[in-house]
């Protein structure tokens, strides 16, 4: 069908993800006191209570340095010029230390944000039940599955005739995997604000919407979230809440979770201490398994109704696509077409955000993640979006209310780009009389 030609897109210079430097001063919450509970750092800069922290692990120059890193069960936060960022608390980063690693601790960001600059979950399902309330032919929402502690995870969709199954494209949205990433939460508020309310004002949109079904899952891991931060303190919480047999430890990583060469390749951990506990079986999760039985509940006829995703993550300002269990372009399932589309869209993408596009694993080995699985087992066009900011200085996980505004619309151009595409992602290659001939 013929779409409504695209405007003309913000040109931007796509630097190297380490070299992006934003000239932003950060917000009046950023010199905020901290909250008076915040850990308070020793001479050696761990906290005292031995709570989790961001350390720069030096010496980590190229993807290989990087999984070997990551392969010792740490969560990688951020890639620098030769270094990394990650959180570990002070057991594991003794263990680093002791595995030979230099780590210098990093002040903390905590004060960054306050935890009422967030939505909190229950506010999220408030703004879904107002939007279903205001926009019923628009908007309707379902209760998908469970989470550990027994809280309703939620999808929303938006389309024209919201309340029939059309012979449309869809396309999914997830948003929150990892607790601390409140963000990617405000953007799934962002896109419901946003479709709402410019449904039938913006005539791109419009017509998006009334070709398309839109879905979005606001929180993948709303227990996550809320433990993170109902102290009225961020916990640095990523995992879900999920207790572990045989340990102590909380939690599995909801991103190496996921049944599509689950575990394989050193991109997870098996110790459920682990920020990168990948849980005891695939799918192990409640929130991994509701998410999953929902996508595998969008095949209709036999063919997978959703067409594009992007699960939104923080921070680094990235654009990344599968595979990440392997270094490899191409891969069982993934030809030389599939891994250019994959590239072109995704960079055409991050050409609207300034977000920086390449393969997950250029970064460093992960397994068991979304991405790898929505392509993988589902043929999704799948990509992670890793929001703003690019570093811990900039407030890391935790940057100040003042730029969820404009860190969220930022993203506007890049949806659209991916709704354009959704009903023929290789025309994007000039491949659709190949892969999309009806
Ligand atoms: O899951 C993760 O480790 C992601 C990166 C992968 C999608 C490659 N980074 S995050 O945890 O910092 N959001
Ligand atoms: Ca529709
Ligand atoms: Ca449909
Ligand atoms: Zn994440």
């Amino acid at each position: 069908m013929p779409l409504i030609p695209r405007g003309r897109r913000r040109a931007t210079t796509v630097a190297a993800a380490c070299s992006l430097t934003l000239a932003l001063a950060l917000g009046s919450q950023a010199i905020a006191a901290p909250p008076s509970s915040s850990p308070s750092p020793t001479a050696d800069g761990a906290t005292a209570d031995g709570a989790a922290r961001q350390y720069e692990v030096g010496g980590l120059a190229t993807r290989a340095e990087r999984t070997e890193l990551a392969r010792t069960g740490v969560a990688v936060d951020e890639v620098r010029h030769g270094s990394v960022v990650v959180t570990a608390d002070a057991a594991e980063a003794e263990r680093l230390r002791d595995l030979g690693y230099e780590l210098d601790a990093l002040p903390s960001t905590r004060q960054a944000a306050a935890p009422e600059d967030y939505a909190t979950y229950e506010e999220v399902l408030a703004a879904v039940d107002e939007a279903v309330a205001q926009y019923p032919d628009l908007v309707s929402s379902q209760v998908i599955g469970q989470s550990y502690e027994g809280t309703d995870i939620v999808a929303v969709k938006i389309s024209d005739n919201v309340a029939d199954d059309e012979d449309e494209p869809e396309v999914l949205f997830t948003h929150g995997q990892h607790a601390r990433e409140h963000l990617t939460v405000e953007m799934a508020l962002y896109l419901l604000a946003d479709f709402t309310s410019q449904y039938g004002a913006d005539a791109e949109l419009t017509e998006y919407l009334d070709t398309r079904e839109v879905w979005i899952i606001p929180s993948v891991n709303p227990d996550g979230k809320t433990y993170d931060t109902a102290s009225g303190e961020f916990q640095m919480w990523r995992k879900n809440r999920e207790p572990n047999a045989g340990s102590s430890a909380i939690g599995t990583d909801l991103n190496r979770n996921w049944a599509y060469e689950w575990g394989c390749c050193g991109g997870s951990s098996d110790s459920p201490s682990s920020e990168t506990y990948r849980g005891p079986s695939a799918e192990s999760a409640p929130e991994t398994q509701a998410v999953a039985d929902f996508v595998r509940g969008r095949v209709v006829g036999g063919e997978q109704q959703i067409t594009t995703h992007i699960d939104w993550h923080t921070y680094s300002e990235l654009v990344l696509w599968p595979y990440g269990y392997t270094y490899d372009d191409t891969a069982p399932g993934l030809t030389q077409d599939d891994a250019d589309t994959f590239a072109a869209l995704g960079t055409a993408m991050a050409e609207t955000n300034g977000y920086t596009p390449q393969q997950s694993s250029d970064l460093y080995l992960t397994d068991g993640t979304i991405d790898d699985w929505m392509w993988g087992d589902q043929g999704i066009f799948s990509y992670t979006f890793e929001m703003y900011p690019t570093s811990e200085a900039e407030g890391g996980f935790y940057p100040p209310g003042d730029v969820i505004d404009r860190e969220t619309s930022r993203n506007r151009e890049a949806v659209l780009l991916m709704l354009e595409y959704a009903d023929c992602v290789y025309r994007i290659i000039g491949a659709e009389a190949e892969y999309c001939a009806a």
